[in-house]
């Protein structure tokens, strides 16, 4: 009779048993900085990303703490007024997903914050106030609820506020991969010439040179792109697009609701680079999902972390079997490889889920994989349906 297989580990997952000169050995082997293979196959293959834990925080601590922060630290002494999402199972490092770091950031009325450049990513999806604004590269983008602004690398970025409220936002960026790659750089000094020429004279914010709303005319419009201009920006890296207004976002995910959607993700749009058609970024892919009144989607699990901030309504997510549930502006993070699966218990309300997952790194590397409630453990493999195919 053939034998079962068994279970998917290593072959000598416990490693040799201890004799006398094998422990003699294992300590000639430290004594150099060294580690045997052998005795510790286990440790080696299995994630260190585990550690991340599924997490929600809470609009009403994160709020009621920024504020306070608004009377005690002044945007002169620092550069930038956020507090980080820090995952409990990494705490103290300032990692919110092995490849994300999610911040809430204030800026008060009249207030500036200085312009800088760096290699990470940086988007911000705008929660709170009415005259924030976010130049990049000398766009002035204003920064009403729901709109998600983009500084991609390398792109000169600065922020104020010319309104009467409190402007708030949540920063989300992929520094932990670039730190990992050992490239996080910061450029803080920003010259430019006066209106007369002549040499570059430092400046705390950028004059503004295009009419407001310029990304948004120029590719705001789905399948039309602007034959005249150089879609180059900043470092070239990620879309030129830099604001995608909540106005069209909404309208969207409405013109679409009678559609059966996603099993697992509901009415789920991609906010896409359009000289690409791909991910805004990189690094991360930026999604908005409508969950109807009632909907209840099915579970999965993919090789990519994720970070939801609920703009609308409310709900539950089960993870690895585990409830949480969220409310508006508060953010949950789902480390990568858990199952988890979305409920919109209202009869009558919808809830909206802003989502962003490191999902194109391990398109990219050939390390993405899905696995549906039900499938054999045997068939984990690349869906079509995401983005892979077309690129
Ligand atoms: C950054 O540039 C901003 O410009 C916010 O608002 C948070 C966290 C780490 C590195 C750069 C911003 C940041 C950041």
């Amino acid at each position: 009779m053939q034998e079962a297989l068994q279970p998917n580990r290593p072959l000598a997952a416990a490693g040799p048993s201890g004799t006398e000169p094998q422990k003699v050995l294992r300590s000639r082997v430290e004594a150099h900085s060294l580690v045997s293979l052998w005795d510790n196959m286990e440790d080696v293959v299995s994630s260190t990303t585990e550690k991340f834990v599924p997490h929600v925080w809470r609009w009403d601590d994160i709020r009621e703490v920024l504020m306070a922060a608004g009377d005690i630290v002044s945007l002169e002494e620092a550069d930038r007024r956020a507090l980080i999402l820090a995952n409990p199972g990494v705490f103290p490092k300032y990692f919110t997903t092995n490849n994300l770091y999610v911040a809430y950031q204030l800026v008060r009325p009249g207030e500036t914050a200085a312009v800088h450049r760096h290699t990470p990513s940086a988007s911000r999806f705008v929660l709170e106030g009415n005259g924030g604004y976010t130049v990049v590269e000398g766009e002035k983008c204003p920064m009403q609820r729901g709109d998600l602004i983009l500084t991609p690398q390398g792109t000169w970025h600065d922020h104020g506020n010319d309104g009467e409220a409190p402007a708030i936002w949540v920063d989300v960026l992929d520094l932990p991969i670039v730190d990992h790659q050992g490239a996080i750089h910061f450029d803080f000094v920003y010259g430019e010439a006066d209106h007369g020429g002549g040499e570059p004279i430092r400046k705390y914010s950028q004059s503004i040179r295009t009419e407001i709303g310029y990304s948004t005319s120029l590719y705001g419009t789905g399948g039309m792109q602007p034959a005249y201009v150089d879609s180059k920006r900043g470092d070239g890296i990620g879309s030129p697009q830099f604001v995608y207004p909540w106005e069209a976002t909404y309208a969207a995910l409405n013109r679409l609701r009678d559609h059966e959607g996603s099993p697992f993700d509901g009415i789920v749009l991609r906010y896409t680079d359009p000289t690409t058609g791909g991910p805004i970024s990189p690094t991360m892919d930026f999604t908005v999902q409508l969950l109807r009144a009632g909907e209840a989607t099915k579970s999965h699990r993919h090789t990519s972390s994720t970070s939801y901030t609920c703009i609308q309504g409310s709900g539950e997510t089960i993870v690895d079997g585990q409830v949480m549930s969220w409310g508006e502006n508060d953010t949950f993070v789902l480390p990568s490889w858990c199952w988890h699966s979305h409920q919109n218990h209202s009869a009558t309300e919808d809830a909206i889920l802003y989502a962003v997952s490191d999902l194109p790194i391990s398109v990219k590397l050939g390390l993405y994989r899905e696995q549906a409630e039900g499938e054999p453990d045997g068939a984990w493999r690349g869906r079509p349906g995401t983005y892979e195919r077309r690129q």
